[in-house]
């Protein structure tokens, strides 16, 4: 087999680059070793930036997001006996949307394989050869069990934390550096069939611990709550699930709703940056790079900022054959990575209690900050909207 650009991994790193190549007639093959079902169901992000609607929409990705999507202006930070808004249009002029990332990846799934590039499930035994060369290779079993090769020009590490790519690079002589930051609390993350009582998301800092309101549609909320990284999830049954939320968000003159919850699982809470992006041929994008704590809904958006950056220096690359845009592909997606771990990591720690009273008394200082002052809100809403490409 042979293509221009190999791409392993088709969560929405993956599956956005192939389709952005393709729109710029550059060929790719996307190899994902799960099944096309398991990809569609992982529930994970929910909040799209301006920038990812944007690019989305111009790829010809938008139509079901922006029937479906929820467009929003702002969200609440909420701090014991106040709930306030911060209108992003006014503070920044721009909004959010919510929509699901399990969505995005059926839309981009239904779009490869609707005459899209090659798109091969299930594959296995994934291995990257030769990427200090002009021709990288994969070597993988496909899905009924053959040994294949897929020569390339280019290889893209679209495979997330778990994967392969990352070492190859690691492995490589440019040397690697890695930092990382585990945080001391954990999500506990529901869906459930209730309607949002809410309008928009609410980021709520309580002495028990964060809680956020989030939704999927005017029918499913999706929320969270802040638990220690070593609770079970068999321990939390759905009372004791909604009693946190409702003690968390709780305001006079208004109500939690809640309904069946029909998924539950908890999940840790990590910083994570690897650099360099690239070794030769093969570049990484997404979660293959880095890892954010989800308090600034910054993760999918990253992964997309990396990929639009990406496809336009292998365009670049392949069709002008002129390097100076991959050449610069790592330093300029890395200094876009830092300002996005740098936020989550002020979102975190302004709303994650750590059961310290000096800690608590300046994470409520930080939120009045913000609740009081235009400068402060705006420099939240900017980053969050996310920034310019
Ligand atoms: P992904 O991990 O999505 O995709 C990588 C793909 O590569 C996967 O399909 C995997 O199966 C495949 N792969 C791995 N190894 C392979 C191999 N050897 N061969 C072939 N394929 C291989 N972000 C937010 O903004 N908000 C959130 O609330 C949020 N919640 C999250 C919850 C969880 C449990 C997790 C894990 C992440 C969450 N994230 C959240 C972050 C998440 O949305 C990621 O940023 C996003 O999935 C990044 O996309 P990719 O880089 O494509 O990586
Ligand atoms: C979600 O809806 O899953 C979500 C929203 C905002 C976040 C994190 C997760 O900051």
């Amino acid at each position: 087999m042979r293509t221009q650009v190999g791409i392993i991994g088709a969560g929405p790193a993956g599956l956005l680059l192939s389709r952005l190549l393709a729109l710029q007639g550059i060929d790719s093959v996307v190899l994902e070793n799960r099944s096309r079902e398991y990809v569609e169901a992982r529930v994970r992000a929910g909040i799209l930036e301006q920038n990812t609607v944007d690019v989305l929409t111009e790829a010809g990705m938008g139509d079901r997001l922006h029937r479906e999507g929820l467009e929003h202006r702002g969200i609440h930070l909420q701090y014991p006996g106040v709930r306030h808004q911060l209108d992003f249009p006014a503070l920044c002029g721009r909004r959010v949307w919510v929509y699901g990332q399990t969505e995005v990846v059926k839309d981009l799934v239904a779009a490869q394989l609707a005459g899209g590039p090659p798109l091969l499930f299930d594959v296995s035994d994934v291995a990257v050869e030769d990427v200090d060369t002009d021709s990288p290779r994969i070597r993988f079993t496909d899905a009924d069990g053959v040994a294949r090769v897929l020569e390339c020009d280019v290889v893209a590490g679209t495979d997330g934390f778990h994967g392969p790519s990352r070492a190859v690079v690691a492995e490589g002589g440019s040397g690697q550096q890695l930092w990382e930051r585990t945080y001391p609390y954990a999500w506990l993350g529901i869906l459930a069939d209730a309607p949002p009582a809410t309008d928009e998301l609410i980021y709520a800092w309580h002495p028990d611990g964060f809680a956020l309101y989030s939704m999927r549609s005017p029918s499913v909320s999706r929320l969270y709550l802040q638990v220690d990284p070593s609770e079970r999830i068999e321990d939390w049954s759905d009372d004791r699930i909604w009693e946190g939320l409702a003690t968390r968000f709780a305001l006079d003159g208004w109500e939690l709703s809640t309904g069946r919850i029909t998924e539950k699982s908890i999940l840790p809470m990590r910083s994570f940056v690897s650099a360099p992006m690239r070794r030769g041929r093969l570049f990484l994008a997404g979660d293959a790079a880095h890892i954010v704590p989800p308090t600034g809904a910054k993760g999918l958006n990253l992964a997309v900022a990396d990929v639009v950056l990406l496809s336009r220096a292998l365009v670049r690359l392949l069709q002008d054959k002129e390097t100076d845009l991959a050449d610069a592909y790592s330093d300029t997606a890395l200094r876009r990575v830092w300002r996005a771990t740098h936020f989550s990591w002020w979102m975190t720690s302004m709303l994650h209690t750590s059961g310290d009273a000096f800690d608590a008394q300046l994470q409520l200082s930080q939120l009045r900050r913000v609740c009081s002052s235009e400068a402060a809100a705006r420099e939240l809403a900017e980053n969050y909207t996310g920034l310019p490409y």
